[in-house]
């Protein structure tokens, strides 16, 4: 019995040990209240006539107050003139729950109530400002958390498009596919 009990207890520590070794390597790999996700997206995939719109990769950083995004494009590529990020807050609800669009024209995002992936269901529920970096071809946006109902995690899917309503130009990470979940800090 007596073995058995120390076998037991070795095996507890050892698991009680993988726990905590797995707890730091989190916490070390997420910045003090927030998460920070990163999906990426090839190169030269976008279908365009002109080089605009061609994503490389998307930062989604989830914090306590805010969902940050910033969007990277494919040197030479461009901006593109409008974004669609279809936000998922709910894996049971089909499709994504919110979707947060954005262009250069209009300098400005919407956070909308989504209707499947294309489309979205009433009118803006908050607007606010982007912040376009020209130089860098980055396109960045800080969307309060409570325009998205306060979710405990989100994942992400962008598609760019050139005109209106959107003809897709690219999807990232992939068509109809969201990047991994990001859970606020
Ligand atoms: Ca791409
Ligand atoms: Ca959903």
């Amino acid at each position: 019995m007596r073995i058995k009990h120390t076998a037991a207890r070795r095996t507890a520590t050892a698991l009680l040990g993988g726990v905590t070794a797995t707890v730091v390597a989190l916490t070390t790999a997420v910045p003090a209240g927030a998460a920070v996700g990163v999906m990426t997206d090839p190169a030269g995939d976008a279908k365009t006539s002109f080089k605009s719109g061609d994503v490389t990769k998307v930062r989604v950083k989830h914090g306590p107050k805010a969902l940050r995004l910033a969007v990277t494009h494919a040197a030479e590529s461009g901006l593109a003139d409008v974004y669609r990020f279809n936000v998922d807050t709910d894996p049971k609800a089909k499709g994504p729950e919110w979707v947060i669009g954005t262009g250069i024209e209009v300098e400005q995002w919407r956070v909308f109530r989504a209707d499947g992936w294309r489309g979205v269901d009433g009118g803006p529920v908050c607007t606010g400002g982007n912040d376009i970096d020209w130089d860098a071809e980055r396109m960045r946006l800080v969307v309060p958390r409570g325009c998205l109902g306060s979710p405990e995690r989100v994942r992400v899917n962008l598609v760019t498009s050139n005109d209106y309503p959107g003809t897709p130009v690219d999807h990232a990470p992939g068509k109809r596919t969201y990047g991994a979940w990001v859970t606020t800090g």
